[in-house]
């Protein structure tokens, strides 16, 4: 069952961060999740990057994912891809990649829940829980309540996504998430290792510390 926090990479919130130094950091607090989303790079820098994403994460415990691109997750032996409603569909991401492959899914309401955990998701991204200053078209927040309403028909892991952070995380898990997706709390960090371990504790029960 896919539970916890799951990083997504950006390069530069940080003056000189890389993709690549938020994907070490993930696997050095043991993050659930790492998923690689870069908007910006041509094919090959993202082969490049992915590939070497890979070798970091490679027999750790975080998984690693590539958002949008079923070919270069293929291309470097990623363990799945994260799509969306402007990706290719989740029935042919599940098709392309395989049984075992981890294909995660961006659902904001109940009825594109269901649809993408019956076209086969492993899990699915529901929000923007909050504001979020990551995404241009994220759209309004549905707020915490979004959770409980997917949780009440789907029987997949569900992620809050958007705007999360130490001090909402609880709020997200409280109201029935199995984990959290974030960007900034993470990539944004002073101390990326030690925000993730925070994130980890408040999704797996342990609460906020203030
Ligand atoms: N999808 C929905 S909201 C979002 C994505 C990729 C942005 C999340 O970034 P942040 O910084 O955690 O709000
Ligand atoms: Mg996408």
């Amino acid at each position: 069952m896919l539970k916890g926090v799951c990083v997504i990479t950006a390069a530069g919130l940080v003056p000189g961060r890389s993709h690549v130094d938020v994907a070490k950091a993930a696997v050095e607090a043991e993050a659930e999740m790492l998923q690689f989303r870069d908007k910006e790079s041509d094919t090959r820098a993202l082969y490049d990057t992915a590939l070497e994403i890979r070798r970091i994460t490679r027999g750790t415990r975080t998984l690693f994912i590539v958002n949008d691109r079923v070919d270069i997750a293929l291309a470097v032996g990623a363990d799945g891809v994260h799509v969306g409603d402007r990706d290719l569909p989740v029935e042919v991401a599940r098709r392309l990649m395989g049984p075992d492959a981890v294909i995660g899914a961006s659902a904001a309401t109940a009825e594109e829940a269901v649809l993408a955990a019956r076209a086969g998701a492993s899990y699915l991204g529901v929000g923007p829980m909050f504001r979020t200053a990551s995404k241009a078209d994220a759209g309004e927040p549905v707020g915490p309540g979004r959770i409980a309403e997917v949780k009440a028909v789907v029987g997949i892991p569900v992620l809050g996504i958007g705007g999360i952070d130490l001090t909402n995380a609880q709020a997200v898990m409280a109201a029935g998430a199995d984990g959290v997706a974030v960007i900034s709390a993470a990539a944004g960090a002073a101390d990326m290792v030690a925000a993730v371990r925070h994130l980890r504790r408040i999704a797996s029960g342990g609460g906020a510390v203030q």
